[in-house]
């Protein structure tokens, strides 16, 4: 009796252990023993879960950024910190107007630039003065982030903050410890007097250069200061449970792990641990078992695709015809929540404070288009829990001759991110036909192919760490689009008889009118062009290389023209192309007055990463 007693008392124990270990999660982040067995670091990699609010905000899916501040009076991207705030007047700022439109547009959330790279601040922070309060705007008043807030509460949206580090107006800036009372005491005040915050933001910009201050931020502060004034918000990009997508272009991986090796780029060890395992936010592979091998810790950090409607983060005019097309957004939207990211749509309100007619019908045809697409599901039954070992298989049938061409999948992500290789096939005359592969899953993952008709799928999961937790897949058809490619105009005048006076003769592709082909040079030289006759100009136009090459990218530059080529005068510009290392696309520089010229000379003062290369696809020249 007593040995079966003990007998008894063991088995539960073992048992206990058992469904212990079956159950066991790492929420955010898991390390691994150092004796650890690969099989064993993917089981527990297998098991990594979101924290709730990480959960929360990726079953947003579609949120939205409102870039918004002095830059929008002043035409640039990058303020430098010593704008006048007299220049921030909006004359009919309507926050409702900004919330309604992107509620009615599918948009749980917007995240509002509090304070941007210049420091100006749109709410009357008692830190500086550099902020709306300083403004005529509501009589010096007015306060934009309570505002905005206060229409989201009325529509039930979300709301979060993006507080820029980097602050080019701050004296303090560049005195680590001073600097860091001041950030924190901005934070603090949004993070006290505006209710709920669901997102803080911080990007990871920092243009000072080789030469310019120096700042070494205190990331474990500020993250505990959030967590303890808005235990509920979620921090991203410098921040530890969003990460940056790695590119400003709208577009994820289709290999998206969520559970991945990236250490937070604001944690200490982040560098050792990229230069040891050979990882960047940009690189493609951030999750693979070749990684896990070598990796000693993995995070659950979920990626968060920002882009802007438009080319410019905050609203230019001269950007009115250039918001993005019904189909570039949708493919930014196959490739962001379709790719197991939250989508972080920028919709710059303009001057005068509202979102712009043409944003505005742009949105609502997207969302027109997309409630249209996923209103009608042809899977009869695919809400139900598939527990998928790997190699096996599911059917699911679908409305009699359905016509489709986007699959979608969902995994059970509070249990892990597991799926890493799977195969769908359809039925056609009888025979079963594979139309589309994927390798991760995720929250979401969509797959698009060619159109068929069928009524049933087949669905492998060809390799999954421990059993996949699939628990929704849909079938849909989406109205293919076309894009009429919209050739971006870089010169208003003809560049056929323009000659370049560079000693290199391959600085002709500069000039080519063709920016698939660039000119490089070793050293930071000059672009000097003979236009042939003398011309006033309003501007000029430079485009970096379009692929992934962005050596030789010139960040900062002067611009000189001359009517002999003798006498050179320096147009007045920012000589700044912000925020180009991020987003490179074709740079449009305004001078606000006209220039007689016959010759112009790009100088290039900076490139990107502080290279002595200078790169060039095309430069243009603009006369209105
Ligand atoms: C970047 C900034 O430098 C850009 O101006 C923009 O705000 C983008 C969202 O983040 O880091």
């Amino acid at each position: 009796m007593r040995n079966l007693l003990i007998a008894a008392v063991l088995l539960c124990f073992f048992m206990g252990v058992h469904s212990r270990q079956k159950d066991q999660y790492y929420v955010k982040q898991v390390k691994f023993p150092s004796k650890a067995t690969l099989d064993q670091k993917v089981e527990m990699a297998s098991r990594l879960v979101p924290t709730t609010q990480q959960l929360a905000w990726q079953r947003m899916e579609l949120t939205a950024f409102l870039h918004f501040g002095i830059n929008t009076f002043t035409g640039r991207e990058w303020g430098n910190g010593n704008e006048d705030p007299a220049l921030f007047n909006p004359s009919e700022l309507n926050a409702e107007q900004w919330v309604r439109m992107l509620k009615d547009a599918g948009f749980n959330m917007v995240i509002l630039t509090a304070k941007h790279h210049d420091g100006f601040c749109l709410w009357p922070t008692k830190t500086t003065k550099h902020s709306v309060a300083s403004s005529p705007w509501r009589g010096g008043k007015g306060d934009v982030v309570k505002e905005l807030k206060q229409a989201c509460v009325k529509y039930g949206m979300k709301f979060g903050v993006y507080l820029s580090p980097w602050d080019r107006n701050a004296s303090c800036y560049g005195d680590s410890p001073a600097y860091n009372r001041y950030f924190i005491e901005q934070l603090t005040e949004l993070l006290t007097n505006y209710g709920t915050i669901n997102e803080v933001w911080f990007d990871g910009a920092n243009g000072e250069g080789p030469n310019g201050k120096k700042q070494i931020y205190d990331w474990d502060t500020t993250l505990k200061t959030i967590h303890r004034l808005q235990p509920n918000a979620v921090t991203a990009i410098m921040g530890d449970d969003v990460r940056w997508v790695g590119n400003e272009r709208g577009f994820g991986r289709e290999t998206e792990w969520s559970s991945t090796a990236l250490t937070p780029p604001s944690y200490e060890r982040a560098k050792e641990t990229y230069s040891r395992l050979g990882l960047s936010q940009t690189a493609k592979d951030i999750g693979s078992r070749s990684l896990i091998e070598k990796a000693g810790e993995m995070f659950w950090y979920p990626s968060e695709v920002d882009v802007s409607i438009r080319p410019g983060w905050f609203y230019h005019s001269d950007q009115d015809d250039k918001v993005k097309s019904l189909a570039n957004l949708t493919d930014i939207y196959f490739k962001s929540v379709g790719y197991n990211s939250v989508l972080l749509l920028n919709i710059p309100p303009d001057r005068r404070g509202l979102i712009n007619e043409n944003d505005v019908a742009r949105l609502k045809e997207w969302s027109t288009y997309l409630n249209r697409t996923f209103a009608d599901n042809k899977v009869l039954v695919g809400k139900k829990l598939w527990k998928a070992p790997k190699a096996s298989t599911k059917v699911y049938m679908l409305k009699k001759n359905s016509q489709i061409n986007v699959l979608m999948i969902q995994e059970d992500i509070s249990k892990g991110q597991r799926v890493e290789d799977f195969c769908v096939e359809a039925r056609e005359n009888g025979a079963w036909k594979e139309i589309a592969k994927g390798t991760t899953v995720g929250y979401k993952r969509f797959l698009r192919f060619p159109t068929i008709h069928t009524d049933r799928l087949r669905i492998t999961i060809v390799e999954t760490r421990g059993v996949a937790n699939v628990i929704n897949v849909g079938a849909f058809y989406a109205e293919p689009l076309s894009d009429e490619a919209a050739s971006l105009k870089l010169s208003n005048i003809p560049t056929a008889d323009w000659k370049v006076l560079n000693m290199d003769s391959k600085a002709g592709k500069a000039i080519d009118a063709n920016p698939a082909t660039f000119w490089r040079s070793e050293t930071l030289t000059p672009l000097v062009v003979d236009m042939g006759k003398v011309t006033d100009i309003a501007g000029f136009t430079y485009a970096p290389v379009a692929g992934e090459d962005k050596m030789g990218t010139i960040y900062k530059y002067n611009f000189y023209v001359s009517t002999d080529g003798e006498i050179w005068t320096k147009c007045e510009c920012s000589g700044e192309f912000s925020n180009i290392m991020y987003n490179p696309i074709p740079q449009f520089v305004r001078f606000g007055k006209k220039y007689p010229a016959r010759y112009f000379k790009l100088e290039p003062l900076t490139e990107i990463n502080s290279k002595s290369i200078v790169t060039i696809a095309e430069c243009g020249i603009l006369t209105k």
